[in-house]
């Protein structure tokens, strides 16, 4: 293959080869297309071609369009030919040979040759929904065709991605061939069928389209009702599978391409857009050479079996590690184990998990009794209580029995690494690893680098959160961290605005409204009130200009807590979880108010969504500023990942920016005369109003 050049043709006897390369993963950019028809009209012409295979150079097939071109200028016409009219016309079989990826614009492209065959690593989808899109180049026409509306629906309107094995089983893939011999196997299989006529086009093919009722439809309708709130690329899938079974295929085509440009230019795609390249951005650590040789990971340990703790060890038990787990006590050891054991079981009750699967899992998991049992582990990570003291236990026997250059990570959500980390004699090997609650099932991974942390210890770090399916993000060592410190504002302005006169469920519906999965208040009560009682508490005393909560303290001190006690921010019924409003929530919201002597006013929708994002607006840019976050867009990944911020938003810079960085200044600068010195605007917002630069493009002045 010339270099440079995208597609290329060659010959292997009586098959052509057309080979994709277009690193890093075969994206449809322009001359992909136009060359695959210049190849496949190479192909046509030559007498002796009899099958044509469709390949992708090196990680994958082809991973789908160029993202990076979509919403750059008006939409591009379509070419004169375009290359799935050419396959689907052309005269000899055309078979796609599929490896890594095949998503996207790379399924369409397999779908529209004749035949699919696949390695079993392989994966295939239409993720566009994930990117607020839909399939646009005849997937949500070929798909419903080749293997049932039905299950075409469900591919297109998840956005999926489908195993080999599956994608076999379900139609997609007419043969698996070995792993490693992809490309052989494809041209065996093309001289297999080089003869058979007719060729299998999938265009032609109507047999499963009355499978499509208007119940099917209806019915994925009403099921998604509730997660694709206040989003429309979910809809716009359903609407054109729908019409696949109604409309002839080119017609149905042509809806799909109005509904694509409709989709692609729309808020919720650019925002989704950001999120997709900004889960990229954050992999990326400038301070730190890419190619840092990474420590071992494959032998990890917990100390400290509590909720986080037996959480982090199903997170490495989930990804296939065999973990260790150890705690002061055997009695608290064995209540650690025997609260993952039931976690297990709920999922198995839920379907969500097989018995054998779950029996898998907890195997993998082994009780130790003492640290001196982890010794040779390449990576512990601590979870033991939030007292110094304990830390210094902990970390003390650890330096004395771990081996050399084993990883000490800490899942401390509030006490300073280099603390830790000093209480060691290895303090280039200690570092925070930040794990969300519930454990196993948040995304995120907060990284937080001390002052000592060595580069190769923080880069293992970032890649151990990815082994175990989470995102992960670099944080500097700061109070809260990067998420709950930008997240710290919000949760005292909710607060504050009750003693104004809002009230906790028009909070909550404001939030929900604007597309959290839960309120703010009704996650407290999920959470627990009590740990940010004690937090305010020994805030209070430490620090003299600390802003109380008297609201929310009173709600703890009336024995409400959370849904553990039945009462909280909300009343609940037995064995159930719905949130109530509580007259005697509100009667303790009043009575505080009027004790504190503080103005009642009506709140908007928009003041409350606004009071409390702009307030961690704010702090994000002292944080930025602080140089204890890398850039902006690191923020908005953690909101997403950390904290159910709904994705079609972008992030929390995303979503201000959409308001506007001068407006979003000017309201923190008016609240500031208001309410005073906790409103005070970050300079380094002001900085970015003045020069219109957009929040979510912001750097963090982290040293170099
Ligand atoms: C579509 O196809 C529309 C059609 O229906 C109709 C058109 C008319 N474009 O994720 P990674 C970059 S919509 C541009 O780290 P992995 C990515 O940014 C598309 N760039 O690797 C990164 O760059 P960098 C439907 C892309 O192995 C690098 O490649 N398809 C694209 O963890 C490596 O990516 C999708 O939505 C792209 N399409 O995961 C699939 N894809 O190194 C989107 C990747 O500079 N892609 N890049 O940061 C993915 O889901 C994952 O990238 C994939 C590989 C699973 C393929």
């Amino acid at each position: 293959m010339a270099e440079g050049e995208l597609v290329s043709f060659e010959k292997v006897e009586d098959i052509g080869v057309i080979t994709v390369d277009n690193p890093p993963v075969n994206a449809m950019s322009p001359g992909v297309p136009e060359g695959i028809v210049a190849a496949l009209d190479k192909g046509n012409a030559d007498l002796a071609v009899k099958a044509m295979v469709l390949i992708g150079a090196g990680r994958s097939f082809i991973a789908g369009a160029d993202i990076r071109q979509f919403g750059k200028g008006p939409p591009r016409p379509a070419p004169a030919r375009r290359h799935y009219d050419v396959m689907d016309q052309s005269p000899k079989p055309v078979v796609a040979a599929i490896h890594g990826y095949a998503l996207g614009g790379g399924l369409e492209t397999a779908l529209a040759c004749h035949y699919r065959v696949a390695v079993p690593s392989a994966k295939v989808g239409l993720p566009e929904v994930l990117i607020g899109i839909l399939p646009g180049a005849g997937g949500t026409q070929r798909l419903p065709r080749l293997i049932g509306p039905k299950a075409a629906l469900d591919l297109i309107v998840s956005g999926r991605h489908v195993p080999a094995e599956e994608a076999q089983k379900l139609g997609i893939i007419d043969e698996i061939v070995p792993e490693g011999g992809l490309r052989d196997a494809a041209i065996a299989f093309a001289k297999k069928i080089a003869d058979r006529r007719p060729l299998p086009v999938i265009r032609n093919n109507n047999g499963r389209l009355a499978e499509g009722t208007p119940e099917l439809f209806e019915g994925t309708r009403k099921s998604i009702a509730r997660r694709a709130r206040n989003q429309r690329a979910p809809y716009a899938c359903i609407e054109a599978v729908e019409a696949a079974t109604k409309l002839p295929f080119d017609e149905g085509c042509a809806l799909e391409r109005k509904l694509f440009d409709e989709q692609v230019a729309s808020e919720e795609a650019k925002a989704l857009r950001y999120a997709f390249f900004a889960e990229r951005e954050v992999t990326k650590l400038p301070h730190i050479p890419r190619d840092t040789p990474l420590r071992s990971t494959d032998n990890p340990a917990v100390v400290g079996a509590g909720t986080m703790g037996g959480g982090i060890a199903m997170s490495f038990a989930d990804y296939g590690f065999d973990v260790k787990i150890t705690d002061a006590t055997q009695e608290a050891l064995d209540r650690g184990m025997a609260r993952i054991r039931a976690n297990y079981e709920t999922s198995v009750k839920r379907g969500s998990l097989s018995q054998e699967e779950m029996d898998k899992r907890l195997a993998r998991i082994h009780p130790v009794t003492s640290i001196d049992d982890i010794a040779d582990c390449d990576v512990v990570i601590e979870a033991a209580f939030e007292q110094i003291p304990v830390k210094e236990v902990i970390f003390t026997k650890l330096d004395a029995v771990m081996k050399p250059g084993a990883l000490l990570y800490s899942n401390t959500s509030g006490i300073d690494i280099d603390i830790m980390a000093d209480m060691t004699k290895r303090p280039q090997d200690v570092a925070g690893t930040h794990f969300f609650a519930p454990a196993n099932v948040m995304k995120l991974f907060e990284v937080v680098q001390g002052s000592k942390s060595a580069p190769d210890v923080i880069a293992t770090a970032m890649a151990l959160g990815r082994k175990i399916g989470k995102v992960s993000g670099l944080a500097g060592n700061t109070d809260g961290f990067l998420a709950n410190r930008s997240r710290a504002p919000f949760s005292t302005e909710m607060v504050i605005m009750l003693e104004e006169g809002a009230l906790p469920e028009q909070i909550d519906k404001v939030m929900i409204d604007f597309g959290y999965p839960v309120g703010p208040f009704a996650v407290g009560d999920i959470s627990g009130l009590d740990i940010g009682y004690d937090t305010r508490k020994r805030r209070a005393e430490q620090y003299p200009n600390y802003r109380t909560l008297p609201i929310a303290d009173r709600v703890v001190e009336a024995g409400r807590l959370g849904q553990k006690t039945g009462k909280g921010w909300y009343r609940y019924e037995k064995g159930d979880r719905t949130p109530h409003p509580d007259p005697e929530v509100a009667e303790i919201i009043k009575k505080s108010a009027a004790e504190m002597g503080v103005p009642q006013h009506e709140f908007t929708n928009d003041e409350i969504l606004k009071r409390l994002l702009f307030a961690s607006v704010n702090e994000a840019c002292k944080i930025l500023d602080e140089g204890k976050a890398l850039r902006a867009s690191d923020i908005d990944v953690m909101w997403l990942h950390g904290f159910g911020f709904p994705r079609y938003r972008g992030g929390l810079m995303y979503w201000a920016d959409t308001i506007g960085v001068r407006e979003v200044y000017n309201q923190i600068a008016s609240w500031h005369q208001r309410y005073g010195e906790r409103w005070a605007p970050s300079p380094f917002l002001r900085k970015l109003a003045d020069a219109g630069t957009p929040l979510r493009e912001a750097k963090g002045n982290w040293p170099s």
